[in-house]
């Protein structure tokens, strides 16, 4: 994979500041700069992939970590539910191009989204 310029993976590398929430070998957890909710946490892969339409069979693995870890996040800020959002692509909404997931709460929120 080429090298990660995103915004997220200098956040990973530490050459960018967050207010990092969660952490382990695989993944990092961070609020979002730009809250569409009481509770907007982003969880990444540590390892590089662009979105969910560039993982491959080598990631299953960390995509489960990955959901697994963010009912984790959920369950520590004290959700008793959340939207679990990845946008993927930028026909869907997709403007930094590290996969992402949204972890989002704290307040009724509507369906569909726009
Ligand atoms: P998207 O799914 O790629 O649209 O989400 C990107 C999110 O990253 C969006 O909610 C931004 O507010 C958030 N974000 C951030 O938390 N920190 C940053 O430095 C930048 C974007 I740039």
């Amino acid at each position: 994979m080429s090298e990660n310029n995103t915004i997220f993976g200098k956040i990973i590398r530490g050459e960018l500041p967050a207010d990092v929430v969660h952490e382990d070998d695989h993944v990092m957890a961070f609020r979002d700069i730009n809250p569409a909710a009481p509770t907007h946490i982003l969880v990444i892969p540590k390892r590089y992939i662009v979105n969910t339409l560039t993982a491959d069979s080598d990631d299953k693995e960390l995509l489960g970590h990955l959901v697994l870890a963010c009912a984790e996040v959920a369950r520590k800020e004290g959700l008793d539910g959340y939207r679990l959002v990845i946008n993927n692509g930028e026909s869907a909404g997709q403007t930094v191009f590290h996969l992402h997931a949204h972890v989002i709460g704290g307040r009724s929120l509507s369906w569909p989204p726009g």
